[in-house]
């Protein structure tokens, strides 16, 4: 330890501490902008300066490392006004439409120049003019990017991907995708982009366009995780941000049904858990990986094709939903599935690429999930149609695809979807029930994600599974598979690190990753809920009964499984 100075405030901290972490140490606030803890400490932004005795120019707290005996001040004139400086040049280089910005109110450099006192820049200002490329699902905005270089960190090192890069010199230097077909669509680099440079594409007025044709019934689906953050940006209380609270908004923004993607969850796994077995009586080459994550699909396919065969034929709950949607339930309503419109609010991006990938017609009306909308969009469209959510009376999903169990809920948090497979896997070898969290091992303490593995017992047979979120733990497991380092039949992998509950299209909070209390939100939907197992979802029963017949079944293979060719 050693002992530091901070504003007249002595603490004593550990000799590897930044300025930055003394400072939290000891109560004072510095302001950053690039910083990202552990990912971004690179002083770009020159926001966090500090004046250290016996130093003469200014240093960036973030990235200087700390003295025995340093005295720090960080709010003298010379700090302030350099550091007002330094935003001005940011901003100047900055389109400053905040106004018509996605980021708008959750922007941190319009944050920043509020609490500094910064209501005008009077330097020339000059931005990046390149057009901004809206076809695919995540969107870069050149003129407002502020080149904090966290969107290549993240990439790179949350991800193992490097889409994002650091282009041309000197004044001209400016970030661009350098990889773009690597993309998994994760998202990562938008929820940790600090202004409106990378968002999502907007698909919000192509569903209120469908909300508003007489001719066209409209099906909402809800994935699992939404219900954990969908307040989050409406500023409702969480005590007041019930499933039945969000099932109430949704349904009034007008849609004719609206469903739960988790009793899709509950059919993934009936096929998957099915699959898993087969797999396994037939003796293959393992691991059976998980499909329902696109963005690990994407990844896989980009990185190691020869492992593509390992992925589950299992459509994820998204398309399993939209393809029973427009065949199962189109019968059970009577209507053309032609004039049915899908749309699903999820935490991802990817989804919204998913949703167009061929092979994902299974009722041959050219999408079975025709719009995906992440958080955000669902908070703007809520937002928009100025509802009171707070004071909204609670309603129930619709019934049957509204159906689900504690097993379906928990597809959203990292090992979830295991423990749910597992569940029945169980129940399909044993013909009895396991204790519901009998598989709890697998599970994340604390918000430390990565690569875990485990051998469980399924009724005298041994299953060596694993689980791993954020793909650069993906990638390592992946390595480790391909060098004959690890051995598993069953492995899932979620690309976002926590699972969709810290997707790429939840909510953003400057700096603050929630990903393991949203999981903790489901874990305890999960322990509440009535029906545990995904076989005993009574929805899906029928769905068998009357329908699907059983699991891997002729018209199930044809709805419900893909190759991932395409
Ligand atoms: Fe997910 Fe899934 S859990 S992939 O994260 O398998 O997006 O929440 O909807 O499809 O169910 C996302 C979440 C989601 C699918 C399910
Ligand atoms: Fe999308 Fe979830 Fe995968 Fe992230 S983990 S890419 S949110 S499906």
């Amino acid at each position: 330890k050693v002992c530091v100075t901070i504003d007249d405030i002595e603490v004593s901290v550990p000799r590897s501490a930044t300025v930055l972490e003394a400072a939290r140490i000891a109560g004072v606030d510095i302001p950053t902008l690039c910083y990202l803890e552990l990912y971004n400490e690179i002083g770009a932004c020159r926001i966090c300066l500090v004046e250290v005795e016996g130093i003469d120019h200014l240093v960036a707290a973030c990235n200087s490392p700390v003295f025995d005996g340093m005295k720090v001040r960080t709010d003298t004139q010379r700090v302030r006004s350099s550091r007002k400086m330094n935003l001005k040049l940011i901003l100047s280089r900055h389109d400053r439409r905040c106004p018509t910005c996605f980021r708008n109110g959750t922007c941190r450099l319009q944050e920043l120049a509020d609490t500094m006192g910064i209501h005008e820049v009077s330097f020339k200002t000059s931005f990046d003019e390149s057009p901004v490329d809206d076809r695919y699902p995540l969107v870069k905005e050149p003129a407002k990017c502020i080149s904090c270089l966290r969107c290549v960190s993240v990439c790179s090192k949350v991800q193992a991907l490097s889409v994002w890069g650091l282009v041309d010199s000197g004044s001209r230097s400016r970030v661009d995708a350098v990889a773009k077909d690597d993309c998994s669509y994760c998202g990562q680099c938008i929820t940790h982009c600090p202004v409106g440079a990378l968002h999502e594409r907007s698909d919000v007025s192509r569903v209120f366009d469908a909300i508003d044709d007489p001719e066209i019934t409209t099906i909402a689906q809800i994935a699992p995780s939404v219900r954990t953050s969908w307040h989050e940006g409406l500023g409702l209380a969480k005590d007041k941000a019930s499933v039945g609270r969000m099932v109430a908004a949704v349904k009034s923004l007008g849609f004719d049904y609206v469903f739960d993607t988790d009793f899709a969850a509950d059919v993934t796994i009936m096929e998957e858990g099915s699959e898993l077995l087969d797999r396994l009586g037939k003796g293959g080459d393992g691991p059976m990986f998980t499909s329902c994550c696109p963005g690990w699909v994407r990844f896989l396919k980009a990185r190691y094709p020869e492992l593509v065969s390992k992925l589950s034929t299992t459509k994820s709950p998204q398309q399993i939903f939209g393809a029973l949607a427009k065949t199962y339930y189109a019968k059970l309503l009577g209507v053309d599935p032609s004039r049915l419109f899908v749309v699903s609010y999820m935490p991802c991006v990817a989804k919204k690429a998913e949703c167009a990938y061929p092979g994902m017609d299974a009722a041959g009306t050219g999408f079975d999930v025709d719009a995906v909308l992440t958080v955000r969009e669902l908070t703007r469209q809520i937002k928009s149609r100025f509802l009171n959510v707070g004071l909204l009376e609670e309603r129930d999903f619709d019934a049957p695809l509204g159906i689900a169990s504690g097993a379906g809920h928990i597809f959203g948090v990292t090992g979830g979807v295991m423990e749910a497979a597992l569940r029945s896997a169980y129940y399909l070898v044993a013909g009895k029930n396991p204790q519901p969290d009998a598989f709890k091992e697998i599970r994340h303490e604390g918000a430390e994600f990565g690569w875990r593995e485990k051998t469980f017992d399924l009724a005298g047979r041994s299953l060596r599974i694993a689980i791993a979120s954020g793909l650069s733990n993906a990638d390592a497991l992946c390595a480790a598979i391909q060098r004959g380092d690890v051995h598993y039949d069953f492995v899932e992998v979620m690309a976002c690190p926590g699972g969709c509950a810290g997707g790429g299209g939840q909510p953003i909070h400057e700096g603050r990753e929630l990903a393991a209390e949203r999981g903790g939100v489901l874990r305890a939907i999960d322990a509440k809920s009535a029906i545990r197992f995904s076989h005993e979802n009574p929805a899906v029963q029928a769905c068998y009964e009357t329908f699907l017949e059983k699991p891997l079944s002729e018209l199930a293979e044809e709805l419900l499984h893909s190759d991932h060719v395409d």
